[in-house]
């Protein structure tokens, strides 16, 4: 088997973690699949929507493989075990569902995206920033440990957040800065200062990932995402059982995918504070070309390679009025409500990030249009009974 094909998931299970799955399986690599089902059972045990069910990921590999004749292997478990996350490189993994249950062999690639994702969720309460910290920070280093003791020639491409940067008063770079402090020039990581515990346990991981790489010669691409939106993927069209994760409340709902929803059932985007909170956007779609175009274009090994995953930037008012204009067409009376922001953050600020590096490798942008806006309602309202308006706006505060 050769290692570059096999590409190992963790955090399969999610929002991104699941189409990214099917995305390399089309594409002929061996995949292997991990999750915990963190995020469904956080959804069940606060009581959140989805905006539909999703059969469990063993079930999804299943019907994968009955749609394409694909195998994705499945490991059902949680990686902050370090002897689970080490036995997908020692050849002691024990697949819950595979085809062939022979070991697949040393991944070339991993793709990271096993953290609690949620700002909100990280500051409930001292018991869930608890376990957003040791989680995330414990999987990363897990991850770390395990390719410096098997294989350091594993590339890990790690989904990190335009949120570690929060929101400076100067351009934000591509990861790095150079500094010139009294006559004498160095680059550094760019300064980061996180709005939630959840964001700073993504700069945790950078700061994890970058020892690793001077340390240990490891290669790792660290993407700098921004908030995603969208449903549908080209290998979920095979069958509408294969559809991602969808939230659309506080807690796990991100903007776009919220306001959506609220047009669909009548209720006021909410729009949190003066509205000026400015973020990068980016469609799930183009999340997966970013996470192939890193997996083929590796750093070489000692090198902590940083990219910001956003496609185009836009304030919350922009997108309410976006999702407004469009919902007015399709006939429903869209309203934009203010409510007190419950969060802590700059409501007007400035914001001028640099998004070139992901491009260049060949990203072919989807941006977000009145027609993909419009192609995103027609997939939400099949769905419209399911909406629960009570888990919308609870007001969670920090
Ligand atoms: N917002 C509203 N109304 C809402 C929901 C959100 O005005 O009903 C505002 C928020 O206050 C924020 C902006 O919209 O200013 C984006 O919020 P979000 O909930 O879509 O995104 P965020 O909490 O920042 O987190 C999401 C993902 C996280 C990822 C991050 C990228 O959940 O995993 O890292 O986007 S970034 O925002 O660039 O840090």
């Amino acid at each position: 088997m050769n290692t570059e094909q096999h590409i190992l998931i963790l955090g399969a299970d999610g929002y991104l973690g699941w189409p990214t799955a099917m995305y390399f399986s089309k594409l002929g690599y061996q995949v292997t699949a991990v999750d915990n089902y963190f995020r469904r059972n956080a959804c069940t045990e606060l009581d959140v929507g989805m905006l539909y069910p999703i059969p469990t990921l063993i079930e999804r590999a299943k019907i994968w493989h009955e749609r394409t004749g694909r195998e994705i292997k499945v490991v059902i478990g949680d990686l902050q075990d370090p002897e689970l996350m080490r036995s997908f490189f020692d050849g002691r993994v024990q697949y819950q569902w595979a085809i062939d249950q022979s070991f697949t062999g040393v991944p070339g690639t991993v793709v990271h995206y096993a953290e609690q994702p949620s700002a909100p969720y990280s500051l409930l309460d001292y018991k869930h920033a608890n376990f957003t910290l040791a989680n995330n920070l414990l999987i990363t280093n897990n991850l770390l440990f395990a390719i410096r003791d098997f294989n350091r020639a594993t590339h890990i491409v790690h989904v990190g957040t335009m949120g570690e940067y929060g929101t400076p008063d100067i351009d934000i770079e591509e990861g790095w800065l150079e500094i010139e402090h009294k006559g004498r020039k160095d680059t550094f990581l760019f300064p980061r200062q996180a709005s939630s515990l959840y964001h700073t346990t993504k700069i945790m991981d950078t700061d994890l990932m970058w020892f690793a790489v001077r340390t240990w010669g490891l290669k790792i691409t660290d993407l700098m995402q921004g908030p995603v939106y969208g449903i549908k993927t080209d290998a979920s069209n095979v069958d509408e059982r294969l559809n991602t994760i969808f939230n659309y409340d506080e807690i796990f709902g991100t903007v776009i995918n919220r306001f959506i929803t609220q047009a669909i059932v009548g209720y006021p985007l909410t729009v949190y504070g003066k509205g000026g909170q400015t973020r990068g956007y980016i469609n799930i779609n183009d999340t997966l070309q970013c996470i192939h175009k890193s997996t083929i274009n590796p750093p070489s090994p000692g090198k902590l390679r940083i990219y910001n995953q956003i496609m185009e930037t836009f304030s919350v008012n922009e997108l309410a009025e976006k999702i407004q204009k469009v919902g007015k067409t399709l006939g429903y009376p869209v309203e934009i409500q203010r409510v007190d922001n419950p969060r802590k953050e700059a409501e007007e600020h400035y914001y001028n990030p640099t998004y070139q590096g992901l491009l260049e490798l060949g990203v072919e942008p989807h941006y977000l249009t009145d027609k993909s806006l419009a192609s995103m309602f027609k997939v939400v309202e099949m769905y419209k009974q399911n909406i629960r308006k009570d888990v919308i706006y609870k007001g969670m505060q920090w």
